[in-house]
């Protein structure tokens, strides 16, 4: 059952704030295409108020403020979070699908990370306070040698909208488990559950200024964070187009960044794995979130003494997946975010076509469904190492196929892109997955599988993907 979109203000020093110029951006439901909703569009002038805000947070008088307090006390709050949102679980999820268009299923799934990465980053703060008072261990005990963690400050935290709320608490999580203040700005096309993230944080009473959450566009509220100088440090994730002005601005004031940008991560499926099982995970590896995700493996290599019967297996297999409104029970795959990501995946396949490409099977919107962004999922074979569907990020449920005859051109093939985010190594030898694994330029490598995370473990790409870490102690 859909619901209704709670209309909220920006979020600064714990309060909400009308945008200072009274600008809202509408939030539409990308499965109807109609207006659900609005949200407020942040400008310059309230970004300088939400820095001041997280400024004087971490300014407060000894005792109070954010950055001096124990990693116990922080832990508290974001505690205190993970509850709030386990609570309000069902209605978060239920607001993510309408506005993102991502499956019920899967939206509830996500709202489960997030209230898992606020209580994982609450046991890494009260862990801090022990790890500042050990000192590390010299070769001489003449000398102690201690090491101070301090916060960075106030960080700027700019998100895409794939994982709205998740990826939001990515960045916050951590944040504010170091001591930092925030100022978090969600992707304008699909903020609404940020919102109830500020909502959660007033209930809890996490003091003002600690975490400010800016609704807008890029061009307007998120070039004003990154490039503001007050903001010590800025997380972005997004485009490697956006990431790239967000690190020329930076670089004017020397400010450090953190990028998880695009990719075109590969899955590499050899001659001796269970077919069936292997043609799961291939699907899933692309189609899971609509195909939106930055590491989706969204080319595949697949050996050539299986290819025929392994496609054959892969293409029955997407063609059981149900694509429908994502509150429909059994939805596997919902419509993409919005009418121009809609246009875009779809002249990706049209360009495909018009350079040789054959679509095995979707390519359009699947015919019952009349209105909604829908795609069907889409397998791309006859596909050369030139043509833009193999080379540049799709960003939804096309998946793109080549075969290979040897494990040294499965890795130059794996290898042979601007990017490198993820890949999947999917055999039964473990050992020569091992030895594979090791040989691909990537963040993330799977095995027998594609896309698990966890938040213990770190993630980040190379090349083209970006750099820094996010999550664990990274
Ligand atoms: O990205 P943008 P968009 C890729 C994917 C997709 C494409 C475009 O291929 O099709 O990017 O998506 C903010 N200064 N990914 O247009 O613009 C923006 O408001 C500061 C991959 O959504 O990069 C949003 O909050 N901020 C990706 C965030 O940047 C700016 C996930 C991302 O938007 C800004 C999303 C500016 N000048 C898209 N301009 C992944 N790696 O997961 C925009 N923003």
């Amino acid at each position: 059952m859909a619901i209704s979109i709670p209309s909220r203000q920006l979020f600064i020093d714990g309060e909400w704030r009308e945008p200072i110029k009274k600008n809202r951006i509408p939030v539409i439901n990308p499965a109807t295409e109609e207006i659900i909703g609005d949200v407020p569009a942040a400008t310059a002038e309230d970004v300088e108020l939400a820095v001041a805000a997280a400024r004087r947070a971490l300014k407060r008088n000894k005792g109070e403020d954010w950055a001096s307090a124990s990693g116990a006390h922080r832990a508290k709050y974001l505690r205190a979070i993970a509850a709030k949102i386990t609570e309000r679980k069902d209605h978060i999820a239920r607001l993510e699908a309408m506005d993102s268009g991502k499956p019920l299923d899967e939206t509830l799934w996500d709202i489960d990370d997030v209230a898992g990465c606020f209580e994982y980053y609450a046991d890494l703060a009260e862990a801090l306070d022990a790890k500042q008072k050990s000192p590390i261990t010299l070769p001489m005990d003449t000398f102690k040698c201690h090491v101070l963690r301090q916060p960075i400050g106030v960080v700027g935290l700019i998100s895409p909208w794939n994982y709205p709320l998740l990826m939001a608490t990515w960045k916050v999580a951590p944040a504010l488990a170091a001591g930092c203040a925030a100022i978090l700005k969600p992707s304008e096309m699909a903020s609404v559950t940020c919102l109830e993230l500020a909502d959660v944080c007033k209930e809890v009473g996490l003091p003002p200024g600690v975490l400010n959450i800016l609704t807008g566009l890029g061009p307007e509220a998120g070039a004003p964070l990154a490039s503001h100088p007050d903001v010590d440090k800025v997380a972005f994730t997004g485009s490697t187009a956006t990431g790239s002005k967000i690190m020329s601005s930076a670089a004017q004031m020397v400010k450090p960044v953190t990028l998880e940008l695009g990719g075109k991560s590969p899955i590499i499926v050899f001659e001796d794995v269970e077919l069936d099982k292997a043609a799961e995970w291939a699907a899933f590896g692309c189609f899971w979130t609509n195909g939106q995700i930055c590491s989706a493996t969204s080319r595949l290599l697949v050996h050539e003494s299986i290819a025929a019967e392994f496609l054959d297996r892969l293409v029955k297999w997407c063609k059981n997946i149900k694509v429908s409104d994502p509150f429909e029970e059994g939805c596997r795959l919902g419509p993409v975010v919005s009418k121009g990501q809609y246009e875009k995946v779809l002249k990706f396949i049209s360009t495909a076509k018009s350079e040789g490409a054959t679509v095995l099977c979707g390519g359009s919107r699947p015919e019952h469904l009349k209105k909604g962004y829908f795609i069907e999922p889409t397998i791309i074979s006859d596909v050369s190492t030139s043509m833009q569907i193999w080379r540049e990020e799709v960003f939804g449920p096309v998946l793109c196929v080549k075969t290979f005859s040897s494990d040294d051109e499965a890795i130059e093939l794996a290898n042979d892109s601007q990017y490198g985010l993820g890949a999947a190594v999917l055999s039964k030898n473990l050992e020569r997955c091992e030895k594979v694994t090791k040989e691909l330029q990537a963040g993330i490598v799977w095995v027998n599988c594609s896309q698990p995370c966890f938040c213990q473990a770190p993630w980040g790409g190379s090349k083209r993907s970006g750099f820094g870490r996010e999550l664990g102690e990274w």
